[in-house]
């Protein structure tokens, strides 16, 4: 993208103004849109140009690092940016000898944020029983190198919700985790776990091997969180709210947990006063089985 500004430390820069150019590079994973052909599973360049223009032609800074950095940000808000390059070029920078180019360049991934995923299981998967799953689930997300576990509740025996009726009992729990993934590449991290443990996807509801939800990315506290409603990321969780399968486990492993409804911040243990958690009930902490 090229543009006037007048970005600069020299008062005639501030007064004259000068060309920009900016080079930024995305990192965003393009199999999705790829697969379906749908603009909103991607990042639209053109909403990426204006925005870039926006910072070339908007509030001088001293610094061309400034605007570099403000332009990396930018482009991290979208939640489909995995990490970011942005290189300005200052080609008539008053530098005082004669040269070709100035630039400066900046690499930025997202610091990490605090998400939190809904386990849930009801199949066997092989000899593995819906809690040896939950616990594998739990162990899969430990090891990935974006993703780190920073608490994660008991295992919960819960009555199905929705579906079909004859389906077994569910095992559910929530890890919070932190991770320097976008929300739609932590989304196909956890497809590919959901994936490692032969999960189908057949009946809405039904019984499954291992269901990995992000209920919420950011902190909704600090307003930091990602709200979306497309079909394949909708955040927060739109059910989450009501089900005291995911609530009861959250609110084990965080106390002070809230959770978006709409436009209010509510503490998960408000959401679930009104509710009955009679048919959602705690482990006992697996014993060693005998050999
Ligand atoms: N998941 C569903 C539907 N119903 N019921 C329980 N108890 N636990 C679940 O994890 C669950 C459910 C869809 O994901
Ligand atoms: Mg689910
Ligand atoms: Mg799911």
């Amino acid at each position: 993208m090229r543009g006037r500004g007048f970005h600069g430390v020299f008062e005639h820069e501030r007064r004259e103004g000068q060309e920009f150019v900016v080079d930024v590079d995305l990192v965003v994973d393009l199999a999705p849109a790829g697969a379906s052909d749908d603009l909103t599973d991607t990042v639209n360049y053109g909403e990426v140009g204006a925005a870039v223009l926006a910072r070339i032609e908007g509030d001088p800074f001293d610094l061309i690092e400034r605007l570099a950095d403000i332009i990396a940000s930018d482009a991290l808000s979208h939640s489909e940016v995995d990490e970011v390059t942005v290189t300005v070029h200052k080609p008539q920078a008053p530098v005082g000898v004669p040269f070709g180019d100035v630039t400066v360049r900046v690499t930025r991934r997202r610091d990490p944020v605090p998400v939190v995923v809904a386990v849930g299981a009801n199949l066997p998967h092989g000899l593995a029983r819906p809690e040896d799953t939950v616990a594998s689930a739990l162990e899969s997300l430990t090891h990935h190198p974006a993703i780190r576990v920073v608490a994660t509740s008991a295992a919960f025996d819960t009555a199905p919700v929705g579906g079909p009726a004859d389906q077994p009992d569910y095992v559910n729990a929530v890890v919070l985790a932190r991770t320097t993934l976008s929300p739609t590449s932590l989304l196909r991290q956890l497809h590919a776990v959901e994936a490692s443990f032969d999960r189908r996807r057949e009946v809405r509801w039904g019984a499954r091997t291992l269901d990995l939800d992000l209920v919420q990315y950011g902190d909704p506290a600090g307003g930091t969180d990602v709200v979306s409603d497309r079909e394949r990321l909708t955040l927060p969780h739109p059910r989450a709210h009501e089900r005291g399968f995911v609530l009861v486990p959250w609110l084990d492993a965080d106390p002070g947990a809230v959770l978006r409804v709409g436009a209010d911040v509510v503490p998960v243990a408000e959401l679930l006063a009104p509710l009955d958690t009679s048919d959602v009930r705690r482990r006992p902490d697996a014993p060693t089985e005998e050999v």
